[in-house]
């Protein structure tokens, strides 16, 4: 028994209380350091009442962990790309998505006041005015030498190449993704043709987000890799237990959000079989539905797929299809969407990308690292776009239709894939990267990725304050 508990049992025995065992098994499950208050405060009460046993009731009324059912749990999928697959025939089919890529984009970016005297590109470069002009378009290249940066941008009328002489400027092209939509003003000088004077991103407004009206909360999980020998099953486990204690925080947990690489998957990588424990994808996805089917029935789950798990690997993912594992298809309470995908839960909105991308991004970015997923996410959210690097590591697929624009604003943008917990807000928006429930693989300790897995967001979805809940306490997650 925990010191603290027995003090506190002590201090009710010694006045006369009688403790029922119902009560006595929440009590374990109470955070040490609140023990001696509840106990102080029951004692104080039921003193005045003339009753001396302290019961589950008691206890569960005290702790507010009693089913209340006020507590909402609405989860509507929004955004869901996997019925709008519609992928086109090779460059065809990339042409299309990038029209629509620029045309979805440019919508957005029209609503920024400068846009008013957007010209496309073959019009500002016929009129080669000194004045400002605004043009916009996709980044086709940006280079940098001897103090200066030229960056050329591409519209469906043509391409334009302009010079950044200004310094932060230069530094602000520097983060900029190849592929990603920006507006920019030129001026024409004869010396030295376009100079690009602003450069301005599609970026999210600031706003206040939607909240619920009801003090649920959320669970960001990804990357548990079920059926790799570094997953950690016994945290998650654990963790999933908690879920049904009586713990005041678990009692309010009505939804739990799955960002991809569920399971290990089977030939993502050279060897893969080594470090499996279960070899094929079915046997993987049955023992992710064992874990997540001990999960309480009340509570919300969404599973999205990662490029660990099966369905296709390019961008956009379908959901984990039906024919792996129907079982999880048709629990009631668990919704497979694809990756990215859009939810509602009790009306916060909260979109979710495996993360793909990441890797491309701080490949290719100065001061971007693994370390810091959040920062990444920021320039998502600014380039509107959940992967604007094309023909990199990322696969892409030919849509007609971009699925991949971020034409909503979310309240909570949720991220996984590089395996670092971390939650940061950017305008109004609250950022999760869920980390991993997989220990450092032997691949991530020769690159020097040092994960941080195990531990678990939460967030009170009324009062977006954030929770974790670190699973990893003692146990070696990192190889070396
Ligand atoms: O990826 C976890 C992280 O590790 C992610 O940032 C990619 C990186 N990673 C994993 N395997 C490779 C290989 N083979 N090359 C490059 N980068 C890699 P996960 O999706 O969980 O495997
Ligand atoms: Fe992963
Ligand atoms: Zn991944």
């Amino acid at each position: 028994m925990k010191k603290e508990l027995s003090v506190a049992l002590d201090y009710a025995l010694t006045r006369g209380f009688q403790i029922h065992p119902g009560a006595f098994e929440i009590l374990e499950g109470v955070d040490a350091e609140k023990l001696e208050s509840i106990i102080k405060e029951i004692v104080r009460d039921k003193t005045k009442q003339k009753l001396f046993q302290i019961n589950q009731n008691d206890l569960e009324t005290y702790l507010g962990i009693k089913d209340d059912p006020t507590l909402q749990a609405e989860a509507v999928v929004l955004f869901d790309p996997t019925s709008k697959i519609t992928t086109g025939e090779g460059t065809k089919g990339y042409n299309a998505l990038f029209v629509s890529r620029f045309n979805k984009l440019k919508r957005i970016i029209s609503d920024r006041p400068e846009a008013r005297t957007l010209r496309s590109i073959s019009t500002a470069r016929d009129e080669k005015s000194e004045k400002k002009a605004y043009v916009c378009g996709l980044v086709m290249s940006r280079s940098s030498e001897r103090n200066i940066t030229k960056v050329v941008l591409e519209d469906p009328s043509g391409t334009i190449e302009g010079i950044i002489f200004d310094a932060d400027l230069q530094k602000t092209a520097g983060t900029l993704l190849t592929d990603q939509l920006v507006m920019a003003s030129v001026v024409f000088d004869k010396k030295f043709g376009f100079i690009i004077r602003e450069i301005i991103a599609p970026d999210i407004p600031d706003m206040a987000a939607n909240r619920s009206e009801s003090e649920a909360y959320a669970v960001f999980l990804s990357d548990l890799h079920i059926g790799s020998k570094y997953f950690m099953e016994k945290e998650l486990v654990e963790f999933v237990s908690w879920l049904s204690s009586p713990d005041p925080v678990a009692k309010r947990i009505r939804f739990v959000l799955i960002g991809g690489d569920l399971v290990d998957g089977v030939g993502i990588y050279p060897n893969q079989d080594r470090e499996l424990v279960c070899q094929t994808v079915e046997e993987q996805l049955a023992k992710a539905e064992e874990i997540i089917g001990r999960i309480p029935e009340y509570i919300k789950i969404v599973i999205m797929p990662g490029n660990h798990d099966p369905g296709r690997r390019a961008l956009p993912q379908p959901a984990i299809p039906k024919k792996y594992n129907a079982g999880l298809w048709e629990r009631e309470n668990i919704s497979m969407v694809g990756n990215p995908a859009t939810v509602s839960l009790n009306g916060v909105k909260v979109t979710m990308f495996h993360g793909q991308s990441i890797d491309d991004i701080v490949k290719t970015t100065p001061g971007l690292s693994y370390d810091r997923p959040a920062d990444v996410m920021k320039h998502l959210l600014r380039a509107r776009h959940m992967s604007p690097i094309y023909g990199s590591q990322t696969p892409i697929a030919p849509e007609t239709e971009d699925l991949l624009v971020m034409e909503d604003v979310p309240d909570i943008f949720h991220v996984g894939h590089v395996h670092r917990m971390e939650v940061d807000r950017y305008r109004g928006v609250l950022l999760v990267n869920s980390g991993s429930w997989q220990k450092q693989t032997p691949f991530q300790a020769s690159v020097g990725m040092v994960p941080n897995p195990g531990i678990a967001v939460l967030v009170n979805l009324k009062t977006f304050k954030v929770f974790t809940k670190d699973l990893s306490v003692n146990s070696d997650n990192i190889l070396q």
